[in-house]
């Protein structure tokens, strides 16, 4: 194992450590569904068997985007959209931490969205949590690519004349390799499904139903919702692309017409990751590139060394 991969010894992990050591008190609203997601991640990393420094998690801006004020861990905080770049280069020069991104449905079908397809497509090696609330909550309630047709907001006084984006759907076009819908108001679901994602191998997408009980208060709260392994109603095989686009359609179209179905809809163990693709073509060195960083006898460019070069 690499010197520089955060690795520690197997032990017993505690889902406690992953509460910061100085507690922030979360500013999200009472009832928010983001409430959810942080506790069904601290609930997962345990059963993974990842400890906070092993770990690195970056996010998106919204209110889902302070996910990483509230969970202990390596954190990257970045700009609008662009939690996914940052997580495939942090995996790709360190492929021994767990990289784990995460963000609004604003921030990741929206400005976001190219980043999101081709993180998919090229199956990175990571898992991507969307807090869908379909809306855009931290700038207060604006019309985002999941709010439903005729959804009322005060950019769309008038009702979305918009049909929503489907998530499921997009990703599994995309071509991402493990797809999971769960909700907030389901946690011990989220949980099992959220340390599924993190042990696939390859990107696992979780779209993460969550409510906003202050700017999106004509929306469902995703209760009831039907579990689709756990109802007799449903038994598409996860490991078929077809059955499972045929089960997200059937989701995506019902959750806005009352029901919300939830679940595992797709995995593919057998594609590899991008990593191992450019490791089996001879493009990417065993070792981390992150290594080069501490290697002072490497021959490579410092970023300080190519800013002098063109000044
Ligand atoms: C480049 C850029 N454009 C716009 C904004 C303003 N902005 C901040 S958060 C946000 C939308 C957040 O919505 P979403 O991603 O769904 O997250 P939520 O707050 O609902 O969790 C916007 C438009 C920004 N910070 N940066
Ligand atoms: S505005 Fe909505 S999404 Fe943001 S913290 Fe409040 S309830 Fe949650
Ligand atoms: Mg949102």
């Amino acid at each position: 194992m690499s010197a520089f991969s955060a690795i520690d010894e197997e032990r017993e992990i505690d889902r406690d450590e992953f509460t910061p050591g100085i507690e922030p008190q979360p500013t999200w609203c009472p009832g928010c569904g983001d409430f959810g997601v942080l506790k069904a991640l601290k609930q997962a990393m345990p059963e993974v068997g990842r400890t906070p420094d092993e770990t690195l998690l970056c996010t998106g801006i919204g209110c889902s985007g302070k996910l990483n004020s509230y969970f202990e861990s390596y954190g990257f905080h970045t700009i609008h959209g662009r939690s996914l770049p940052v997580a495939r280069a942090a995996k790709l020069a360190n492929p021994g931490v767990e990289v784990i991104a995460a963000g609004g449905d604003g921030d990741g079908y929206g400005i976001g969205g190219n980043h999101f397809i081709h993180t998919a497509r090229e199956n990175h090696d990571m898992t991507y949590i969307v807090f869908n609330n379909e809306i855009f909550g931290l700038t207060k309630g604006q019309t985002s690519p999941t709010s439903p047709k005729g959804h009322k907001s005060k950019t769309q006084p008038s009702g979305s004349a918009k049909e929503p984006l489907r998530p499921l759907s997009l990703s599994l076009s995309a071509g991402a390799s493990y797809i999971a819908r769960t909700a907030a108001v389901n946690p011990n679901q989220a949980a099992d499904i959220i340390a599924e994602a993190i042990e696939h191998d390859g990107f696992a997408h979780v779209d993460f139903l969550t409510q906003c009980p202050t700017w999106n208060k004509d929306a469902k709260q995703y209760v009831p919702y039907t579990d689709i392994q756990q109802s007799d109603d449903y038994d598409h095989d996860i490991n078929d692309r077809r059955e499972a686009a045929e089960m997200m359609y059937e989701t995506e179209t019902k959750l806005h017409e009352g029901e919300i179905l939830t679940g595992r809809y797709y995995v593919d163990d057998d594609r590899p990751s991008y990593g191992q693709e450019k490791r089996a073509i001879g493009e990417m060195p065993e070792e981390p590139l992150a290594e080069r960083y501490f290697d002072e006898d490497a021959d490579w460019d410092r970023t300080y060394d190519l800013i002098d070069k063109h000044t």
